[in-house]
């Protein structure tokens, strides 16, 4: 099992170097993220080798992703892909309906497709892998920066890439959330995207402060957005000026959850969330799986997933993180 896991740690660097070998007669499966290079997805890569590991070995991992979060770019990996016969993908979307012709394509030369965490159009793949409820997840965030706010003052999102599904979709629940009668005194402001890059999400923060002097939230939905933020405010000195919440990696977050700059934040575990990309997929392939709907899949150490009507399955309910519980969870992802 240790020289399968060399072979697919070898196997995720060559291919991202370019090179492809893989192992004589093994089942294939792609992992493709948004973008290479963040953390999360990296998280979501642990968990799919785990999940390889306990699947018996015969599985070579292919990790890929485009360098920035585009469309085009994914469109030319699965494209490759097709071209290489893989047996699986499993793909965190940088458009929910721009992928679905490749991927029908992908489907048509019988790869077995999914969506996770960021959802592809229902045309374009067997099924798609929610973290969480988005529309729990869209309305916790509002409720948690409200409780911070005093239910009063001008918020702003800082999303990821403007086309990205799970972004829009979340942020459609916040403003559904926002138009309770409760959140009268609360008014958002801004909607802007960072693109899950670094450098981008921090100057767009920084634009934020500027434009809204009044600024009294920002949710930030993205693990690069909301780390960028946390900086941006530590930076600018506006600690308890502008309050912070939104999605993020407990290691991430860490120092600036313990200052006081990011009070409270959600996320799901995205090593469980790649072991069960990868378990599904792999199931599909060995057909152990029909990702219909009402499908109830024992996926390993995750217990079952259901599949409901849309052909959607939720992972697991969003976890809280706040000062209390922050070092347990930063050692873990
Ligand atoms: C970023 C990506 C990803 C999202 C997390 C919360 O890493 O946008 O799709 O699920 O944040």
């Amino acid at each position: 099992m240790k020289s399968g896991k060399i072979l697919t740690g070898l196997l995720i660097m060559l291919f991202c170097s370019g090179t492809v070998i893989y192992a004589e007669n093994n089942i294939r499966i792609a992992l493709i993220v948004k973008n290479l290079g963040n953390s999360f997805f990296e998280a979501c890569r642990d968990g799919g080798l785990e999940a390889v590991k306990e699947l018996g070995g015969s599985i070579d991992l292919i990790y890929h992703g485009p360098i920035t979060p585009t469309v085009a770019g994914q469109i030319e990996i699965i494209a490759s892909l097709i071209e290489q016969k893989v047996n699986g993908i499993a793909i965190s979307a940088n458009d929910i309906d721009a992928l679905v012709p490749v991927c029908k394509k992908a489907m048509k030369a019988g790869i077995k497709v999914i969506s996770f965490d960021s959802a592809i159009g229902k045309a374009g793949r067997i099924l798609h892998l929610d973290p969480s409820s988005p529309e729990y997840i869209g309305r916790s965030q509002v409720k948690m920066m409200a409780d911070m706010i005093g239910y009063r003052g001008e918020i702003a999102i800082l999303s990821a890439s403007p086309q990205a599904s799970n972004q829009n979709i979340w942020i459609e629940y916040m403003k559904k959330e926002l138009g309770k009668n409760k959140y009268d005194r609360m008014k958002l402001v801004s909607v802007v995207y960072g693109d899950d890059l670094s450098d981008k999400s921090y100057r767009e923060a920084l634009k934020l402060f500027n434009s809204f002097p009044e600024l009294k939230g920002i949710i930030s939905p993205t693990v690069v957005g909301l780390a960028s933020t946390a900086k941006a405010i530590e930076d600018a000195k506006l600690k308890n000026r502008i309050e912070l919440t939104g999605l993020g990696l407990p290691s991430q977050l860490k120092a600036y959850i313990k200052k006081g700059i990011c009070k409270k934040m959600s996320l799901w575990n995205p090593i469980d969330l790649g072991y069960s990309a990868v378990y599904i997929t792999y199931k599909l392939i060995s057909g152990e799986f029909n990702g219909k709907a009402g499908e109830v899949m024992p996926v390993g150490r995750m217990g079952n997933i259901t599949v409901d009507k849309n052909n959607n399955a939720v992972m697991a309910e969003p976890f809280v993180f706040d000062a209390k519980n922050i070092d347990k969870f930063a050692a873990i992802y």
